[in-house]
């Protein structure tokens, strides 16, 4: 066996809080392991409380499988070890190695010393259940020319890095029956506050609303006319770095190291200079963006108020984090702990683009934009990179890396305003974007639309991913646009999608996964190839009701997925 694939830890991914008194233990093992069973106890009471229970597959790669299993400690500890049973021996692991010993006292075990439900990430209903709505202000719609920017380009002409098209919050206000009868349930605005740019990312300041985009009153209009609708709105918090032309930056420019802003940025030396690169930290090497010093207790405050003044001032649901993961670790935990006082169910969502278990312990963010998933999509789906196989792994690595309020918690997305869109991913192959569409519907994670996607809109890298909205209906595709009407459906009604257990299958050359909830089993097969793919029934035989399709589907002895087909069973009886 090989001794070392076998991989556990207490806490983090491997050991966490999933109730009052209950934890779910993972364990990683070589895929030649047949076999876990889990040990455990109450270490004050040993004798008493040893009992056994068997470890079940979360899911299998090439090289390892995922063991899992939920325990219900009614004293809210739980100290545990394991038996594994492998091609030529039976080995138990403990937390000081592994032997062939087996476990007779708690001494040499794991432990998980306390359960505590304020420790544990938990995932607010809303947000699990959440269709989201990703809006780039300036090109969503236009409700009030009064506010229009100089220059403005037309709306339908290709944007450049510099260009306006006069979109404001009016023209969301205007168009929320559109987005209610789509089905939408929250929305996530790009930057909103006063900013030089078009995307705003360069804050002059945190408190007003940008005037080419309406003022305080018609963004408090905007949340209440969600609120009556049932959407709820969150916003971007660019807090890793502020605007060229923000007070504070402008103040530091003119005086120098004398100014009383000096602090609150990290300058190498005087006079700032941006070429051939910044003397100073900032986003990425952009001159524009100077990266704020949050170890400051000052640019602390001053960020941390306005978390909490947008949500007490405007009933704002929720921030998304920009550049989270390049912010310290103690600033986030502070921003949780006063957001959550205020509104203990706000959303917290974090940019990070790599792996973000770090910032999903219960600690810090609710979620990620979960950008591994729409990479796997892609590579998978829109560009044929790897095969079902292979994105079958990907999704196994997701899954088992995170905590599972983590994966309940991220928002899914196929695209933003910072990715090319899926569709010209894909060529423009209509069928691959709507199969992409029933995985992220059907994932765990909040599905989350970028404007425009769903009437089939297209577009390259920023800033051509930013065209404005299709609003005419012989330019949009309807018929797009009905398929994600119905997945949205299907996922509002079947509670499996939302909250769910997850099983991964390696049943074929495509994406196959059961969804499980109360005594109620899904199966979502995606086969994006230009192959026929038979899959290997013996694990999921029955006959099912096609939730997209209405027919009643049979999977008996075998079955065939057709090339670029995908479906959303429901298991019946
Ligand atoms: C734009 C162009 C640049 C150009 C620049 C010129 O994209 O190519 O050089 O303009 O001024 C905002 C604007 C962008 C603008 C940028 C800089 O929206 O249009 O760039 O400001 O002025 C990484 C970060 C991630 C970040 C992306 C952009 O990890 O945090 O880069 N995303 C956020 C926002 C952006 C925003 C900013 C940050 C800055 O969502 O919209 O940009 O506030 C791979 C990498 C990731 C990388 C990602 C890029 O996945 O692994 O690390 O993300 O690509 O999508
Ligand atoms: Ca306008």
């Amino acid at each position: 066996m090989l001794l070392q694939a076998i991989t556990h830890l207490p806490k983090n991914n491997f050991a966490f809080v999933t109730r009052d008194k209950e934890v779910e233990i993972r364990l990683q093992t070589s895929s030649e392991v047949s076999r876990v069973e889990i040990i455990y106890g109450d270490k004050y009471d040993w004798e008493a409380t040893v009992s056994k229970t068997e470890m079940l597959i979360l899911g299998q790669d090439d090289l390892f499988t995922y063991w899992y299993c939920r325990l219900y400690c009614p004293v809210k500890r739980v100290t545990y070890g394991f038996k594994v049973y492998g091609p030529d021996q039976v080995l138990w692991v403990k937390e000081t190695g592994c032997t062939t010993e087996p476990i007779n006292d708690h001494m040499e075990l794991f432990d998980f010393p306390w359960i505590h439900v304020s420790d544990a990430l938990t995932v607010s209903d809303w947000v699990r259940e959440a269709i989201f709505y990703q809006i780039f202000p300036d090109r969503f719609a236009n409700g009030d020319k009064g506010n229009d920017p100089e220059n403005l380009v037309s709306w339908d002409s290709n944007p450049t890095f510099n260009s306006f098209y006069g979109g404001d919050l009016q023209g969301i206000i205007d168009n929320l029956d559109y987005l209610s009868s789509l089905g939408i349930t929250a929305i996530y605005l790009t930057p909103i506050f006063s900013a030089s740019s078009n995307h705003k990312y360069d804050t002059i300041d945190y408190k007003s609303i940008d005037p080419h985009f309406g003022d305080l009153s018609t963004f408090k209009q905007l949340v209440n006319a969600c609120h009556s609708k049932g959407i709820k709105v969150i916003l971007d918090a660019v807090f890793n770095h502020i605007g060229w032309y923000s007070p504070q930056f402008q103040d530091v420019l003119k005086n120098g190291p004398k100014s009383r802003y000096v602090n609150w940025f990290n300058i190498y030396d005087f006079p700032i200079r941006t070429h051939p690169r910044p003397n100073y930290e900032c986003f990425a090497f952009v001159a524009s963006m100077p990266k704020l010093n949050t170890v400051n207790p000052e640019v602390r405050e001053f960020l941390l108020d306005v978390a909490v003044y947008w949500i007490k001032e405007a009933n704002i649901d929720g921030w998304r984090l920009d550049v989270a993961n390049e912010v310290d670790h103690q600033f986030w935990r502070e921003f949780r702990n006063r957001v959550k006082a205020i509104k203990p169910d706000a959303y917290i969502v974090g940019e990070i683009t790599y792996f973000a278990g770090p910032w999903l312990q219960g600690d810090q963010f609710d979620g990620v934009m979960n950008y591994r998933l729409t990479q796997a999509i892609v590579d998978f789906v829109a560009e044929g990179k790897i095969n079902g196989k292979e994105f079958t792994y990907r999704l196994n690595k997701l899954i088992f890396y995170y905590q599972r309020a983590a994966s309940e918690g991220n928002l899914n997305l196929l695209g933003s305003h910072d990715t090319p869109r899926f569709l010209t991913r894909c060529m423009g192959n209509k069928n691959l974007l709507k199969l992409a569409a029933m995985l992220m519907f059907s994932l765990p994670g909040a599905p989350c639309i970028y404007y425009g996607d769903e009437v089939g809109m297209e577009g390259g890298n920023d800033p051509d991913c930013r065209r404005g909205m299709v609003w005419d209906n012989d330019k949009q595709d309807r018929e797009l646009l009905d398929w994600f009407r119905r997945l949205i459906t299907v996922r509002k009604k079947h509670f499996a999608f939302s909250r769910g257990d997850i099983k991964v299958l390696n049943i074929g050359n495509l994406a196959a996964f059961k969804r499980l909830w109360q005594e109620e089993e899904y199966l979502i097969l995606v086969n994006p190839s230009l192959q026929v793919v038979e899959i290997d029934v013996t694990q999921c035989q029955g006959q099912y009701l096609d939730l997209l399709g209405g027919d009643k589907v049979i999977i008996d002895k075998s079955f065939l997925v057709k090339p670029q087909k995908g479906l959303i069973l429901k298991k019946l009886g």
